[in-house]
């Protein structure tokens, strides 16, 4: 059974799929911290977890087919240390409301598929330099896992070269997660971080790296992960016609309250709301606004957390935001909707229906709570 040896995990993740896990915490919890502690942060497996034998750990480097280069841990720890905080985030996150509009396939993720780290490690591009490979004569770097699948073949996936070349791209090869030793569901010992870039790139449990003018061979890479129209559907759906998702469009979620609560309306005439926003590509979020009346009117939240020391370009943190929401109690009940903004000035889309895709990926419409006021 290669799902014997799974880690202990702690009892708060409501858990989507035990073999292989797939887990997410209560909305709630995510807004408790700007840094989410590791068995408060999701975790979405594809395959069971590597065994680990870290007396043995190299990282291989190869251009195409041919080895160039393997580094221990101990190498790597050689290299500048470099901390960022960064939010990762499921291209499946909150599709349970994607599938609202139409079903689809996929996890049903609710708004918990994301978390925000501090992760350590050696700068990807420090290590490139120095191997004698050139960015232009490349296209993909790919990274590939511990994790096999029955046949044999690692979880993979692939970014751009150019990325793996950018020191402002802030790619890493994580040891540490919030400072410590990352644990073994988030990629224990070695863990690429690429900020602001779908989930699926941040390759866990790497042990190796390879430059080719391919993408990733990958399934997760090929076959998954993609966007589509909402007029393509699984009898007519070609992988090969749309890019493997990277960079992810600007999205928030309300966490509390929760849908379907009963809340207390206070002598102010508000209700306390929170949650979090983020954008891909190191977009800072200028804005989150929150409506009541379907957009009649809208209350602009408090941003409570971001990185102070994000530059420019580099917001790859989350941003948390709060807000005391004026509500008519006589009423009964209310909907809440939030979008936020993002320093491109992007924003959400209002509904999911013209976004829907079979796979329920990309699901950032605004996100409506609707609660009972009492
Ligand atoms: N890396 C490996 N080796 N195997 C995986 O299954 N899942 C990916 C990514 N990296 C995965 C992986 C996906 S789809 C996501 S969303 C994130 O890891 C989840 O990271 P987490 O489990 O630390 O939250
Ligand atoms: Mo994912």
């Amino acid at each position: 059974d290669p799902y014997a040896l799974e880690p202990v995990r702690s009892k708060i993740l409501k858990v989507n799929g035990k073999q292989p896990f797939c887990a997410e915490p209560p909305p709630p919890l995510l807004v408790k911290n700007f840094k989410t502690p590791k068995d408060v942060f999701y975790v979405r497996n594809h395959l069971p977890v590597p065994i680990i034998d870290i007396e043995n750990y190299e990282l291989e480097l190869a251009v195409e087919d041919d080895t160039i280069k393997t580094l221990t841990l101990e190498d790597i720890k050689k290299y500048p240390k470099y901390t960022v905080t960064s939010a990762i985030m499921c291209g499946g996150n909150r599709r349970s409301e994607m599938a609202d509009a139409k079903p689809l396939r996929g996890l049903s993720w609710s708004v918990g598929a994301i978390g925000n780290a501090s992760w350590s490690g050696a700068r990807l591009c420090d290590v490139l330099n120095g191997l004698g490979v050139k960015e232009e004569d490349y296209n993909h770097v790919q990274f590939e896992g511990m994790d096999l699948d029955p046949s044999g073949i690692p979880y993979g996936a692939s970014i751009p070269i150019s990325k793996a070349f950018d020191p402002r791209a802030d790619v890493l090869l994580a040891y540490e997660m919030n400072e410590e030793e990352i644990s073994l569901d988030h990629g224990y010992p070695i863990r690429v971080i690429v900020p602001g870039v779908v989930g699926a790139r941040n390759v866990k449990w790497c042990n190796k790296i390879i430059f080719s003018k391919d993408e990733s061979p990958s399934q997760f890479q090929q076959n998954d992960y993609k966007g589509f129209s909402p007029s393509i559907d699984w009898d007519n759906v070609d992988f090969k016609t749309a890019p493997a998702i990277q960079e992810l469009p600007v999205t928030s979620a309300i966490c509390i309250p929760q849908r379907g609560e009963r809340i207390t309306v206070d002598k102010n005439g508000t209700i306390p709301v929170k949650g979090y926003a983020w954008s891909g590509s190191g977009k800072k979020i200028i804005r989150v606004d929150v409506t009541v009346d379907q957009g009649e009117t809208w209350h602009i939240a408090k941003l409570v957390a971001q990185d102070p020391d994000a530059k420019e370009g580099r917001h790859y943190a989350w941003t948390l935001w709060s807000l005391d929401l004026p509500v008519d109690k006589t009423k009964g009940s209310v909907e809440i909707w939030v979008k936020a903004v993002d320093s491109a000035y992007n924003t959400q889309p209002e509904s999911f229906k013209n976004i829907w895709n079979l796979r329920g990926f990309l699901c950032n419409a605004y996100h409506r709570v609707k609660v009972d006021l009492v």
